[in-house]
């Protein structure tokens, strides 16, 4: 395979709210974002995405936008975006816009006119269906819970929200309606952004009779739609082609063979894809409100399915263990506890950026930050986690269940301020935090982990870089050869007679893991304790958590 350079890119995900206050006024700004760029160029990203910086009414932190080319003046200004990227641009990093195209805020002026009459040229913007106050026109179910039919009454319709119910689905069908994305996307391509995050993007395509699901909440119906595709070939003839536009599409529940179509290169629709089933194997019976310890074979076969699946066939993986919506990785795969917190955090790193695809460092996790352990529900701030509070309950649990459940699975996990250092406020703000900073801030923050040599810091620093100097990375073939049932995952990548192989204890244990194919191992490239695990050729103690990178040469 030939190497585009974009292949070999790490992207840092920066959620703006949490990320650094400038002004002190408990939010996270622009300038905030400026002031750390030695600190992201340092860690050796290529790329960041920021999430949605625009006009919002924040009912979903921003993933509800009110208007499409503008900055939300909690954020900064348009100027300050442009000195932003310009100062990005400088150090040479790039900068990936979050759009959300699925929906708008029920405050954009598109739905405030449409709701108004059905007659408006807007109206049509969006998905409506006869109803009743009482009759929803399907049992479809909202992500964050309950119906997702909002009734209007001027118009005596439903109109669909697939997540909140301030968030209305754009009616994708309508030529104008995909006349203004473009538009939209143009704007900012001219401005200079270099790549967009695409929301929810395979949810667009709706069918054209709305149905009752019986066999669940309505999702496939509406998932990985019929024209999803030719809605992405027409968005990269048009903008992503001619401006140069990396892409990444979040797909949810999504399939793999679709995933394949979406970003195969002969195909032109997008760059690469998010799915989430890799995150799923720690929910009961596929609920996230179930708790479950993870289920670690289900893991490694996910992972392992994905990569020899998407290889095949010429797809791309985005590969990510954490964003705004996912509790922290180390407090969920990876062991949280004073005595693992470091070793665990590094082997999760180095198993995901041994995989191919693109790396996705999210905010903090370079720092092993974890879940922040809050005790009332009153701390938390994000609509799906305070609906399903209340939920929850009303199908009989306990508040201290759904308490239980919410506080491991709530997305505020992931989006407590970053910790900047041990002073009030962990560096975040001189205000008042929007969302309580964790407690462990004292102990883990960034101008500690840049104080130590064998900080989680250094260990990701060095994981970017081994992908701009090792091709086999970007180019070998996966290959697994842990056992199922075991607590190890092994894997090689192999170009040419050369091979990188991975080993990963994900358990607290020492294990013995036996060699099944031997190799010549040449060199270790990271590792996460002080010196080699012991290796007599055909089996290896691994320590708990203990994980290597070798390059070595295959046996012939
Ligand atoms: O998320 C899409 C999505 O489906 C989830 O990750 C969602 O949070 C989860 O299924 C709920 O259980 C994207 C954004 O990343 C998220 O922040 C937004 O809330 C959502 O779209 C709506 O725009």
């Amino acid at each position: 395979m030939t190497i585009e350079e974009w292949q070999s890119y790490s992207v840092y995900q920066i959620y703006p709210k949490s990320f650094n206050d400038a002004n002190g006024d408990g939010f996270g700004d622009i300038e905030g974002i400026r002031e750390k760029i030695p600190y992201l160029k340092k860690l050796g990203i290529d790329m960041i995405w920021i999430t949605p910086i625009q006009p919002s009414p924040q009912k979903d932190n921003g993933y509800d936008i009110s208007e499409y080319c503008a900055i939300n003046p909690q954020y900064g200004t348009l100027l300050e975006f442009k000195q932003l990227l310009n100062d990005l641009h400088e150090v040479g990093i790039k900068l990936m816009m979050d759009m959300v195209l699925n929906h708008t805020s029920t405050e954009h002026q598109w739905f405030q006119a449409a709701k108004q009459s059905r007659s408006h040229p807007y109206h049509d913007y969006y998905i409506w269906q006869e109803g009743t106050p009482a009759q929803p026109p399907t049992n479809w179910q909202s992500k964050f819970g309950g119906s997702s039919w909002g009734y209007n009454e001027a118009t005596a319709e439903y109109y669909l929200h697939l997540f909140d119910t301030t968030q209305a689905d754009l009616n994708w069908r309508n030529p104008s309606v995909r006349a203004e994305i473009k538009k939209i996307l143009r704007f900012w391509a001219e401005l200079g952004v270099d790549g967009f995050r695409l929301d929810v993007i395979n949810l667009i395509s709706k069918p054209t009779l709305f149905l009752n699901d019986d066999e669940g909440d309505g999702r496939r119906f509406y998932t990985d739609g019929k024209q999803v595709e030719s809605y992405l070939k027409e968005l990269n003839e048009e903008i992503f082609s001619p401006y140069g536009i990396l892409t990444v599409g979040e797909m949810s529940s999504t399939s793999m063979a679709a995933c394949i179509e979406y970003t195969k290169p002969a195909n032109n629709e997008l760059s690469m894809t998010f799915n989430f089933h890799h995150l799923k194997v720690d929910y009961r019976d596929g609920d996230k409100w179930q708790l479950m310890p993870m289920n670690i074979s289900a893991l490694k076969a996910l992972l392992s399915d994905w990569q020899r699946g998407m290889q095949a066939k010429g797809g791309w993986n985005a590969l990510f263990w954490c964003n705004h919506d996912q509790p922290r990785i180390v407090s969920r795969y990876g062991n949280d506890s004073d005595e693992y917190r470091e070793l665990s955090a590094k082997m999760l790193a180095l198993v995901l950026h041994g995989l191919q695809g693109t790396p996705y460092i999210y905010q903090g996790e370079e720092i092993g930050m974890t879940n922040p352990d809050w005790h009332a529900i009153d701390e938390f701030e994000d609509v799906e986690t305070l609906n399903q509070f209340e939920l929850i309950q009303q199908k009989g649990q306990t508040a201290d269940e759904a308490f239980a459940a919410v506080s491991a699975r709530s997305r505020d996990n992931g989006r407590t301020p970053v910790q900047w250092d041990a002073s009030q406020q962990a560096g975040f703000t001189t205000g008042k935090p929007w969302l309580k900073i964790a407690s462990n801030y004292t102990k883990i923050n960034v101008a500690e982990c840049l104080s130590r040599a064998d900080s989680i810091f250094y260990f990701y620093q060095k994981l970017i870089a081994l992908r701009k100097v090792e091709a086999t990375l970007i180019t070998g073939q996966f290959r697994r050869y842990d056992r199922p049932e075991e607590g190890v995952f092994a894997y090689d990548r192999i170009a040419g007679d050369e091979v990188i192989r991975v080993v990963a204890n994900f358990t607290d244990q020492p294990v013995v893991f036996e060699w099944a194919t031997p190799i010549h191992l040449a060199e270790t490239l990271l590792t996460n304790y002080e010196g080699d695990a012991t290796n007599d050729q055909t089996k290896l103690t691994l320590r708990p958590y203990e994980s290597i990178m070798w390059k070595g040469t295959v046996v012939v």
